[in-house]
């Protein structure tokens, strides 16, 4: 990134992966690790400045079904770039990471890596290409929990309470 002198945005970021090489001679969760890192490092250099991420939480796969267990993590990064231009950019990883499918109306499949926004500063919007808040985000316990980690007093913009109470009305 240069460093140009923009107004600077905050964004939580989910990020999750159940695929690797399964005939590599390393551990999986390892290599789940490995996409998670990679995928961090990429955005540091393309989207801005990693100011804080969640550990990495091994999670059962939500909303389809699959062998596959997740990795998953919420970053909070600080950006010039605009919620499309960030989209766009967390697609380009995704795409450079080797994802191929992209989950459409709910049909889910295993990936790589999947970079979600999940919240930018107090911003609301919906477009056809994106809704944030993240329309699912408060029913999903594999992105509260790894939030409530690195962010548990913020306030959800249409929620209106805290990380740590919203978590609290979760049921999977
Ligand atoms: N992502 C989905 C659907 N289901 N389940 C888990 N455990 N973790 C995910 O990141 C995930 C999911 C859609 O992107
Ligand atoms: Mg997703
Ligand atoms: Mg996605």
């Amino acid at each position: 990134m240069d460093g140009e002198n923009k107004m600077l945005h905050l964004a939580y970021l989910g990020l999750g992966t159940n695929l690797c090489d399964s005939s590599a001679d390393m551990d999986r969760n390892l290599q789940l690790s490995a996409n998670l890192n990679n995928a961090l490092k990429a955005l540091q250099e393309h989207t801005g400045v990693l100011l804080k991420c969640s550990s990495f939480i091994p999670t059962a796969p939500w909303g389809f079904e699959s062998q596959n267990m997740f990795l998953n993590a919420v970053a909070l990064i600080e950006t010039p770039l605009a919620p499309l231009q960030l989209l766009r950019k967390t697609r380009e990883i995704e795409l450079q990471m080797g994802r191929t499918v992209k989950s459409t109306d709910g049909q889910y499949h295993d990936r790589v890596i999947d970079i979600d926004i999940l919240l930018y500063d107090d911003l609301l919007m919906a477009t056809d290409s994106l809704t944030i808040p993240h329309p699912r985000m408060l029913q999903r316990s594999f992105v509260m929990l790894p939030l409530c980690e690195i962010a548990p007093t913020l306030v959800h913009p249409t929620a209106r309470k805290t990380i740590a109470e919203l978590i609290q009305t979760i049921s999977n």
